[in-house]
């Protein structure tokens, strides 16, 4: 029992409530990379390094395996935090003027 109220009542008895304490597990999101022909296999390693604070070889592997996939998941997140690294990695490929598309997806 997490919370509980008595209501008095004039004959000596209570009424006891009780309020449920229910957990709920967030909703969570994978962030994915897609494949391009153009952008940089080295600006791709470095995102993985920068936004999703992978080593060199986790970010490396992560990359060829988009390169040869088509696709790859650079992490799990809430929705918020998913979208944020998003938004962040969309303005620094865009900044560098490379057409790198990042995603998310409910799991
Ligand atoms: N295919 C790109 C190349 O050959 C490299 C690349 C990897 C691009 C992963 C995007 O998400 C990507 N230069």
């Amino acid at each position: 029992m997490a919370a509980g109220g008595e209501t008095r009542r004039g004959s000596g008895t209570a009424v006891v409530t009780k309020t449920e304490t229910k957990v709920k597990r967030p909703d969570l999101y994978r962030v994915l990379l897609l494949n391009d022909d153009y952008t940089p296999m080295e600006f791709v390693i470095h995102v993985l390094e920068r936004f999703f604070n992978k080593d060199r070889d986790a970010a490396t592997r992560i990359m060829l395996h988009v390169h040869n996939n088509g696709v790859g998941e650079c992490g799990v997140f809430t929705y918020e935090v998913a979208e944020t690294k998003v938004t962040q990695v969309m303005d620094f490929a865009r900044k560098h003027q490379h057409p790198l598309q990042c995603i998310m997806e409910k799991k």
